[in-house]
């Protein structure tokens, strides 16, 4: 039998939480054959629901589950820590503007970044969700200064599956048939959804599709679906999210598939503009565990333009938090 993984959920009792590890204690994660230990990490008011949380895990009798350990305490939660999924985070109340929510979150980042720092394992992989997930990672990596930075990720993986969704629902095909389409830059409304690579049946996605299909209904379907959902369910999308962060780890840990990239914002080395150490969502291959950003890809004006706007967004970002950098 593996030597088991440790898994850190943080905002374990909330709602992505709740959806993501009964998914990660079952295998989907790091393998069906891949036994996990679940650190599971809440602030002291939700502790009675998170032991409820712990109570269902033990009830589902999962093979692979070794202990789930509860705490409000991050060096507990991270201690020797493989895979960490920093989920929790204060929600956008009213009136808050997103430089009040960069503010309420940063110090969240700063003492997870230290405790990641202090107490996980050294190759440890950190899958930052709680928004604003791409700055939310630079701080968090930026406090964790003997952890590399391409340790750290900022979830744009529900952004990506949402336009292979799409695109494998317009051509009538599945969506494993749907490979490489890029989401650039921010988890925002300003991300950019690029199909411009896109292959749909091997064929260029473009051969395809009406340019005013992608232009006025597949992007702006793209950017506002998180909008969407939560003017539906008054909430955020939980279960896509959870089933992202899982697929992102998945290939994460393992290779993406071959002839094609996912979309994940890493620290940029300044590829495609994007100042160094900024979170940019990129195509990334990962073979054996090891993300590589699929470099030189030629871009339109256009899409120069859209990124230009996504990289000051971020960059204004880093500005608001530069003193927990
Ligand atoms: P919930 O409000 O249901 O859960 C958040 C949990 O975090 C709560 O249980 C809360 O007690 C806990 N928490 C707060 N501060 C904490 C701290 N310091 N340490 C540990 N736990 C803490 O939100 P949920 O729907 O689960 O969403 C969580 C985050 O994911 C939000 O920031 C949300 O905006 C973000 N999302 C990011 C996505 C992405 O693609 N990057 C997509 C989904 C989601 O919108």
């Amino acid at each position: 039998m593996k030597k088991p993984l440790v898994v850190t959920v943080t905002g374990a009792a909330g709602e992505i939480g709740y959806a993501i590890t009964p998914s990660i204690a079952f295998g989907a994660m790091l393998g069906e054959d891949q036994p996990v230990t679940l650190k599971l990490l809440e602030i002291p008011a939700a502790l009675p629901a998170l032991e409820a949380v712990k109570m269902e895990l033990f009830d589902c009798a999962f093979p692979l589950l070794q202990e789930v350990v509860i705490t409000d305490k991050p060096e507990v939660a991270f201690k020797d820590c493989d895979a960490a999924l920093l989920i929790g985070s204060r929600p956008r109340g009213p009136g808050m503007e997103r430089s009040d929510l960069l503010e309420a979150n940063a110090p969240i980042f700063v003492e997870q970044g230290r405790a990641i720092n202090d107490h996980a394992s050294r190759d440890v992989k950190v899958l930052v969700l709680g928004n604003p997930a791409n700055t939310n990672a630079l701080i968090a990596s930026s406090n964790a200064p003997d952890i590399p930075v391409t340790r750290f990720s900022a979830m744009i993986r529900l952004d990506h599956n949402r336009a292979v969704a799409q695109l494998a629902y317009k051509t009538g095909v599945s969506a494993a048939e749907v490979s490489k389409v890029i989401i650039w830059g921010n988890h925002s409304s300003t991300q950019v959804v690029d199909v411009h690579y896109a292959e749909i049946g091997g064929r260029p996605a473009l051969e395809l599709l009406d340019v005013e299909w992608v232009q006025h209904q597949l992007i702006p379907e793209v950017q506002n679906r998180g909008a969407r959902v939560i003017k539906l369910r008054g909430k955020s999308s939980a279960a896509s999210a959870a089933n992202a962060a899982v697929y992102c780890m998945r290939d994460w840990f393992g290779s993406t598939p071959p002839d094609d990239w996912v979309s994940m914002a890493l620290a940029s080395s300044g590829q495609y503009g994007a100042d160094e150490g900024l979170f940019y969502s990129m195509p990334v291959i990962v073979e054996d565990g090891d993300p590589r950003v699929v470099e030189g890809l030629a871009l339109s004006d256009t899409c120069h333009q859209f990124l230009q706007v996504t990289l000051d967004e971020l960059r204004s970002e880093r500005d608001a938090v530069r003193k927990y950098l």
